[in-house]
């Protein structure tokens, strides 16, 4: 390639860059029934006026991965145009006894449990279009699971930021510090996705990680 065509290359990119920045894609992960649609429905609420999607408090609610494009949060005086992925509840093992368990009907069962097995791996899938994930666990729950090690491992192999989010700190036998503790290597906020506790920390949070 000529000299030329080489620069006016470079400089159309950087342009473009600097005039028409794409979106940061943000894909939102995590165990089932940490609250990743409520999350989401509530960045969405704020800033756009939205919702994700429905929230349950059976697992894998959420069975096929959700875009949603331009979704402008201001924090810290800048303002920041994000592309927000809710993706399915990430797990190692899907049995549909559970489901049954929880009222559902064998057939009804089966079929959430093979949507939920795809929406993993679709969830998976989308780690290959993001530029940063946030995830979310249950500050109720044990943090050092196979998953949450493996999403972390696979952000820090991909150099793709990452921030996480302690969630359910309403609950009075929340630890987040027992989060902090497993990861003390990523930033970590505490919030009440439900409640919209400590919200605005985590669009600061957000801001400076993202933007
Ligand atoms: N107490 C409390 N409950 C919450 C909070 N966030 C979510 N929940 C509840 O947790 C359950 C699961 O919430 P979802 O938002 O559907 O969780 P999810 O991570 O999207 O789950 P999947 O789509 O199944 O992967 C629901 O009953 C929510 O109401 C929170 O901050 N506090
Ligand atoms: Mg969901």
């Amino acid at each position: 390639m000529g000299i030329m065509k080489s620069l006016r290359r470079n400089l159309s990119g950087f342009l473009k860059k600097l005039f028409n920045k794409e979106n940061a894609r943000i894909g939102i992960y995590g165990p089932p029934n940490a609250g990743k649609t409520t999350l989401a429905n509530r960045i969405l609420r704020d800033w756009t006026g939205d919702a994700m999607g429905s929230v349950s408090n059976i697992a894998h609610e959420t069975r096929r991965a959700r875009r949603r494009e331009g979704v402008n949060i201001r924090a810290n005086g800048n303002s920041l145009s994000l592309d927000i992925v809710d993706t399915p509840g990430l797990a190692t093992k899907i049995d549909f006894h559970d489901f049954m368990g929880q009222g559902m009907t064998e057939a009804e069962a089966k079929r959430r449990a093979k949507e939920a097995t795809e929406g993993v791996i679709e969830a998976v899938k989308w780690l290959d279009n993001l530029d940063g994930v946030i995830l979310v666990m249950d500050a109720t729950e044990d943090p050092y699971t196979q998953v949450n090690v493996t999403v972390i491992g696979n952000m820090e192999a991909r150099d793709l930021p990452l921030l996480i989010v302690a969630n359910k700190i309403d609950l009075p036998e929340s630890s987040p510090s027992t989060i902090r503790e497993a990861f003390p290597q990523h930033p970590m906020v505490s919030i009440s996705a439900l409640e919209g506790k400590n919200i605005d920390t985590l669009y600061e949070q957000i801001s400076k990680r993202f933007g």
